[in-house]
């Protein structure tokens, strides 16, 4: 993880533009809240991929939410269409209009959250299958150059996460997404997350999908007994196999068969990132304290004055 972070920002120097692919199921939580500083002064562009699978009015929220900061240039697609893949390359263009032509060509580095679509995007432009993908957190393992023109290279790079997430449904919802290793989260809980979720913005395509009626005043555990009892989901006797049912919810919805979802409104987002950052940094000042304190003991800092102890030099 540091190294690709520290390949990113060495690469970063020779390039003219920064494509962030975002996944637009969830476009707060998909981006990577270290490249702002990395990519600092560069001109980027934020591309909502895998629109095909998002809410259309949610992702015309978040353009518009991107497109209002200064600075920032968003769009919305779908990686494996071709047209709209294109306008990618004019976009660059009037990023960087003094790049072209073979002595100045165009570096565009494609970076983004593991299995977000970076390497379909390339294939898309490159017209053939240059880059490695599929269905899994992790394809792409080192950075690859390809060219789609003489005077125009594109970057592909591993995907990456960012070392501390600090935003709970942030990590929930980049699991249910499929940028999370297999292994590397628990099924059950992220299922009843986003069931959580779904069951209060989206019930209607719960009820459809899973023939339930109801599901807004279910609780989330009541929910997945609910859809697991529908599919078959069952072990010794009449029992839910819970890990069935998590895995059935989590793979409908990453293939849209729940429908076109979207996990999160700028407003949401912004809101969980709030109270995300004011629990983190109350964290960061307790851990600060215990480590005074150690060193304290260990006599490396100065004891502090005790409360209501006088201060004799000033008193003097
Ligand atoms: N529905 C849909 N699927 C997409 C889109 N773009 C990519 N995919 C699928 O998402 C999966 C991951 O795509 P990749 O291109 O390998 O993703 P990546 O970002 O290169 O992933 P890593 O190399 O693991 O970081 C593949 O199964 C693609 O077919 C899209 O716009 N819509
Ligand atoms: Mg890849």
């Amino acid at each position: 993880m540091h190294l690709t972070r520290k390949a990113i920002a060495e690469r970063i120097k020779d390039i003219d533009v920064v494509i962030e692919l975002l996944d637009a199921r969830l476009p707060g939580s998909s981006a990577n809240p270290m490249l702002a500083d990395m990519t600092a002064g560069k001109p980027s562009l934020k591309v909502l991929n895998k629109q095909d699978l998002a809410d259309p009015e949610r992702t015309e929220m978040w353009l518009s939410h991107f497109n209002g900061m200064p600075g920032v240039r968003a769009l919305a697609l779908d990686a494996s269409m071709v047209a709209p893949a294109r306008e990618l390359v004019s976009a660059c263009h009037l990023l960087a209009p003094n790049r072209g032509g073979m002595a100045k060509p165009m570096r565009v580095l494609i970076c983004g959250i593991p299995n977000v679509g970076k390497s379909t995007l390339i294939n898309t432009l490159k017209g053939k299958r240059a880059a490695k993908t599929g269905d899994e957190a992790g394809v792409t393992k080192i950075e690859q150059r390809i060219t789609i023109a003489d005077d125009f290279y594109l970057y592909d790079t591993p995907g990456v996460l960012w070392p501390r997430i600090i935003v709970a449904k942030t990590g929930y919802n980049l699991a249910a997404s499929g940028a999370i290793g297999r292994n590397a989260f628990n099924e059950e809980e992220v299922a009843l997350e986003l069931l959580d979720y779904l069951r209060r913005q989206y019930p209607s395509a719960l009820e459809a999908r899973f023939k339930l009626t109801g599901v807004a005043d279910k609780t989330d555990e009541q929910l997945l007994d609910a859809i697991g009892r529908k599919r078959g989901a069952l072990q010794g006797g009449a029992r839910v196999n819970l890990q069935k049912a998590a895995e059935i919810v989590i793979h409908e919805f990453r293939g849209a068969s729940l429908g076109r979802l979207t996990l999160e409104t700028p407003h949401e987002f912004l809101e969980w990132r709030a109270v995300g950052e004011k629990l983190d940094a109350e964290r960061q000042l307790k851990k600060d304290a215990i480590e005074h304190a150690r060193l304290v003991r260990l006599k490396k800092v100065p004891r502090p004055p005790r409360a209501g102890a006088r201060d004799s030099e000033s008193s003097d």
